[in-house]
């Protein structure tokens, strides 16, 4: 046995074909329907139609990433009833179709945040960064966020004066885009205008009331995802802290337990992302993985590397703070301990999550995703797979 090697293929409009995917030796696609608007219902024939397209290249539909959750549930406001019997429905029609776990997160306004999303490592490759002082001036100086000085030290607000005086316009123009204009999977782009606005809606929504939301969304659709044969796996935030004086409630293993325990069913699961929770010196992964592996459904192997300033830049995947070796034999053990158990969900499927932009893939107009090409993530599943095989072997 072995963890299921997937890889995430945006649809038919990404770069990297499903043929690719086949040589990099995935058996698995993560996918999702992103025509359809937040909130709307997936229909049975929809799923469908993209699940004939997988299996048609020799692949299966392992993991759809994800059903995103209108901000309106975040909030509990607006349509937020309507939204989760639209939520409940989708959970029936892809359990219909076959499917049987579905991933999403809780992240409000902003799915996943980066500066920088062409950072040059010293061996010539780029990926993915974020920078603490760059985010700050984005804050201060960029968007004016009323109050957004509050949430940073004086020698933070320094870093970012330093940075603001010294950028072009071109760089600043980047810096927004990168930060507003929506990176591959999150649904949602803006303008500085909207996206204030977009803040101001949490104006009422603190920590206490996102995680009271949160809690109650997954009262509300896990029985539903039980009767429909689909396992839940949330994603943490990313990066695992408030930002934007948002709140954020999926950043630590305390959080983590909490909304386990909303909901007592392996069908409410994680999604152990080790780039997004291994970004807080904090957490512990492997010993996260170690006391709630019963309770992941889902996996993104990734490394970040942090340094003492708040910035981080994702790395090679066996590279970076995260103790892949030690999560790697984690996960090994608890798929060895569903099938011992008798447990139908044992596939626990994972993806090399992002990969650098190398080789081919750095070319002079070629098209790739941020963090999605082909290259460095076959790299990445290259190496997590020898990995694997390796503690097999050596825990035989
Ligand atoms: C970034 C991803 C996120 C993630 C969603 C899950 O690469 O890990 O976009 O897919 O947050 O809902």
């Amino acid at each position: 046995m072995a963890l299921e090697q997937t890889w995430r293929w945006f649809g038919p409009n990404d770069p990297v074909k499903l043929s690719d995917v086949r040589q990099a030796g995935a058996t698995g696609i993560v996918s999702a329907l992103h025509q359809i608007p937040n909130g709307k219902v997936w229909e049975l024939q929809d799923v469908l139609e993209r699940k004939a397209i997988i299996e048609a290249a020799g692949l299966s539909w392992s993991v759809i990433e994800s059903i995103p959750v209108h901000e309106d549930i975040k909030t509990r406001s607006g349509n937020y009833k309507q939204y989760i019997e639209n939520y409940k429905t989708s959970l029936r029609n892809v359990g219909e179709a076959g499917l049987d776990l579905v991933c999403y997160n809780f992240m409000p306004i902003l799915d996943w945040t980066r500066t920088d999303l062409d950072f040059r490592f010293p061996d010539g490759s780029t990926g993915l960064r974020f920078d603490a002082a760059e985010f700050c001036a984005f804050e201060l100086f960029l968007l004016k966020r009323p109050g957004a000085e509050q949430h940073y030290t004086a020698e933070q607000i320094a870093r970012a004066q330093k940075w603001f005086d010294a950028s072009s316009q071109a760089q600043q123009e980047k810096l927004i885009r990168n930060i507003i204009a929506g990176l591959p999977g999150s649904e949602e782009s803006f303008t500085l205008k909207s996206f204030q606005e977009a803040l101001d809606t949490y104006s009422e929504v603190g920590e206490k009331e996102l995680r009271e939301n949160l809690y109650d969304f997954i009262r509300e659709i896990t029985p539903a995802a039980e009767e429909a044969g689909v396992n839940l796996s949330i994603h943490p935030d990313d990066p695992p802290y408030p930002i934007l004086g948002l709140p954020r409630v999926v950043s630590t293993e305390s959080d983590a337990v909490q909304l386990l325990n909303a909901y007592e069913s392996n069908v409410n699961g994680l999604c152990f992302c080790t780039g997004s929770y291994g970004v807080r010196e904090d957490n512990d992964l492997v010993g996260m993985v170690e006391r709630l592996g019963h309770r992941i459904n889902f996996i993104h192997l990734r490394a970040t590397r942090r340094d003492q300033y708040g910035n981080f830049h994702e790395a090679d995947h066996l590279d970076g703070d995260v103790d892949m070796f030690g999560v790697m034999k984690g996960l090994v053990n608890e798929q060895d301990k569903r099938i011992m158990s008798g447990r139908k969900d044992f596939r626990l499927p994972f993806r090399p999550d992002h990969g650098h932009r190398m080789l081919d893939d750095l070319q002079e107009g070629k098209k790739t995703n941020p963090g999605y090409t082909a290259i460095g993530r076959l790299r990445g599943l290259a190496e997590l797979r020898g990995l694997e095989m390796g503690i097999r072997g050596f825990l035989k």
